[in-house]
């Protein structure tokens, strides 16, 4: 180790955030009937993590501090799995997620992650249109293979200004009946709503809510708060208007 990744090894064990995760990973350790055993004593779900090549997912769960620290990494079958772990009040879960690879060549296994996923997060980038024309296929996909399971769209990075695809624009989830929210992964912005919503349907509650949430990255980009409002009011009044016709979104 090199003396300046020594110095930041220690202004980060002092960073707050960094032991309160150190902590609730402990914790969650200690609940554990063996030590280093691979299943956990609380319910576990596959979440499947899709979105084109630079969407963003691989920032977005590796905000989860606890999740990083026990990450298992595959680069060459294309996939990094993840255990998120979440504190409700019903108990604790985990989402063992499924950080897939969007660029194509560097697909792996492709379908072959999709098996078994109990629930799904599409995701895609708001400042290319191109990552939200490709939703449609990514849905198809996971129905072919995974059935009806509960999904999630996420439109990423609404902390850019410039941003490509508007809230309005957004009306595929409102076809296939999906839950769709606007999140940037370097703010945190959102970052919890999507696994809640998961965590509601596969438990079939709705009263079910976080007492704690995960310790999180420090944000790295702040959003234009009064910007986002607009947004997400802009979202409300666009699920009032009817569907644009075709099965496939037009800008
Ligand atoms: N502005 C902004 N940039 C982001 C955000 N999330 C991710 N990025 C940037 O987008 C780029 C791609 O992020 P990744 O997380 O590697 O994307 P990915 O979806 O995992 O990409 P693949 O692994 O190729 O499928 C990186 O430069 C990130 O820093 C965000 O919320 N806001
Ligand atoms: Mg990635």
């Amino acid at each position: 180790m090199c003396g300046k990744d020594r110095v930041e090894l220690k202004l980060q064990k002092k960073d707050p955030t960094v032991k309160k995760a150190a902590l609730q990973l402990q914790n969650h350790r200690n609940k554990k009937a063996l030590p280093n055993q691979q299943t956990v004593d609380y319910p576990s779900f596959k979440l499947l993590l899709v979105g084109d090549g630079g969407t963003g997912k691989t920032t977005f769960v590796k905000r989860h501090l606890t999740g990083e620290f026990e990450k298992k990494y595959e680069p060459t079958i294309g996939v990094e799995v993840h255990p998120l772990d979440f504190f409700t009040n019903r108990g604790m879960i985990r989402f063992y997620c499924w950080d897939t690879a969007g660029q194509e060549k560097l697909g792996g296994l492709r379908d072959g992650y999709y098996v078994h996923s109990q629930c799904a997060v599409i995701m895609f980038d708001v400042t290319s249109r191109e990552t939200y024309k490709s939703v449609p296929q990514k849905h198809v996909d996971i129905c072919r293979v995974c059935g009806d399971i509960p999904i999630v769209l996420c439109g990423n990075k609404v902390d850019v200004k410039n941003r490509q695809v508007k809230a309005k624009q957004v009306t595929f989830h409102r076809k296939k009946n999906l839950q769709y929210y606007e999140i940037s992964a370097k703010s945190n912005y959102n970052f919890e709503k999507p696994f809640l919503y998961l965590a509601r349907k596969l438990a079939g509650d709705q009263n079910l809510h976080f007492v704690e949430l995960p310790a999180l990255l420090p944000p790295e980009v702040h959003i234009d708060v009064a910007e986002q409002q607009k947004n997400e009011a802009e979202l409300i009044a666009a699920a009032t208007q009817p569907l644009p016709d075709g099965d496939d979104d037009a800008f």
